[in-house]
């Protein structure tokens, strides 16, 4: 009797110690348990501000803000980096020539083309047809200018050859359509005009490449950007059998950073119809002792689209009378005098079109 008595109260000092661990492991995992919960239940608004905070950095990769240029990677308003570049990613610059050009294409224009097609070959454009390289800091920031009206066929082949020209070249660009309203004589220059303005309103562009709708450039070397003297890039195309028709030709596409086309106070507003604009550009020039940069006759090789002369752009009689008296009237008559009204804006996935209201002769 004696001997079982002492197992058993053995036994029970066991069993006593074995709850007291059961228990003080319950309490452990409880309080752990307890205090996880309160992380999330003590601070909700600091979670809620963090979360807020990682979005913000993906979305507003959107480049809509105008630069601090120079100050850092990311030159615009709010230094965020483009869509889907790593913020904390240190990015160089990208090199003067760009590792991904190809050289010579082959460029025609026998299949219709669909824009839709286009949009998806070209996933890595932002709305309005904007686009920066992702893996380098661009060396410019290229306004692409278009004048146009009514030749939606010719814009189609247009975006479907230059936008993957335009990133192979490595450069921040935006394409702006600017399409006369109404049908009045048409305007090419002053179009030109209110496309460097507007483009200037969205982001802070150092560069404008203007060019004509029905233009394909034939060799990706043919850098669509600026350089120290204002640049012809259309000198080799096919309707002049690849050479210039003249020395002082400076039609088709153009480039000039905004401080040669300031020099040169723009171009002028009051060339209504087919003609001499591009002949006055280039005396505004000269007269500013610019010379022209082109390149070779090579790499400046480009096809035109063929097609009739437009309704409302007949060859203007005043364009002789006016390309001689370009430099008296130069000063007056640019960017400095320009009027228009925006009558609407439309941001396409491959291109921001401004349709404007250019007044009349
Ligand atoms: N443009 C338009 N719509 C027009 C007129 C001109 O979009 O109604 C734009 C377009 O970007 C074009 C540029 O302005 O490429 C220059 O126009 P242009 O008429 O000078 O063009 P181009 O030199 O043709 O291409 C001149 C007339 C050719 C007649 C040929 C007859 N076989
Ligand atoms: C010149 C025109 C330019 C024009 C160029 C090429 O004669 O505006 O022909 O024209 N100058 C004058 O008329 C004063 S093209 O063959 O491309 O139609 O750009």
């Amino acid at each position: 009797m004696p001997e079982s008595s002492v197992n058993f109260s053995g036994i029970h000092r066991t069993c006593k110690l074995v709850v007291l661990l059961c228990f003080l492991h319950i309490s452990v995992t409880l309080i752990f348990y307890v205090r996880s919960l309160d992380i999330s239940f003590a601070f909700p608004q600091r979670l809620q501000a963090n979360r807020a905070r990682s979005s913000e950095s993906t979305t507003r990769g959107s480049r809509t803000s105008t630069a601090n240029a120079g100050e850092d990677n990311y030159p615009d308003a709010e230094n965020q980096p483009p869509a889907g570049v790593d913020a904390t990613k240190h990015l160089e610059k990208c090199p003067e020539t760009s590792p991904l050009l190809v050289g010579p294409l082959r460029i025609e224009f026998n299949s219709p083309i669909s824009l839709d097609q286009t949009s998806k070959e070209n996933p890595n454009l932002e709305p309005g047809g904007r686009y920066r390289p992702k893996d380098c800091v661009a060396l410019q920031k290229v306004a692409i200018i278009i004048p146009f009206r009514n030749r939606d066929e010719h814009l189609k082949y247009w975006l479907y050859y230059l936008h993957p020209i335009l990133q192979r070249q490595q450069i921040d660009y935006g394409v702006y359509i600017i399409n006369q309203d109404g049908d009045v004589i048409f305007n090419r220059a002053k179009l030109l005009n209110v496309g460097y303005a507007e483009a200037l309103k969205e982001y802070d562009y150092d560069c404008f490449v203007f060019s004509d709708v029905d233009l394909i450039p034939m060799d990706d070397r043919n850098t669509y950007r600026c350089f120290s003297q204002p640049r012809h890039l259309s000198v080799s195309m096919d309707k002049f059998g690849f050479r210039l028709p003249y020395n002082q030709y400076f039609g088709g596409v153009s480039s000039m950073s905004k401080e040669q086309y300031l020099k040169i106070n723009g171009f002028p507003n009051n060339y209504w119809g087919w003609g001499g604009e591009d002949d006055d550009i280039y005396n505004r020039l000269a007269s500013k002792d610019m010379s022209i940069s082109r390149p070779s006759g090579v790499v400046g090789k480009c096809r035109m689209i063929r097609h009739e002369r437009d309704k409302q752009n007949d060859p203007n009689p005043q364009r002789f009378d006016r390309i001689a008296h370009t430099r008296e009237t130069m000063h007056k008559d640019g960017i400095n005098s320009l009027s228009y009204k925006v009558v609407k804006k439309e941001r396409e996935q491959l291109y921001t079109k401004i349709t404007v209201d250019v007044g009349r002769p």
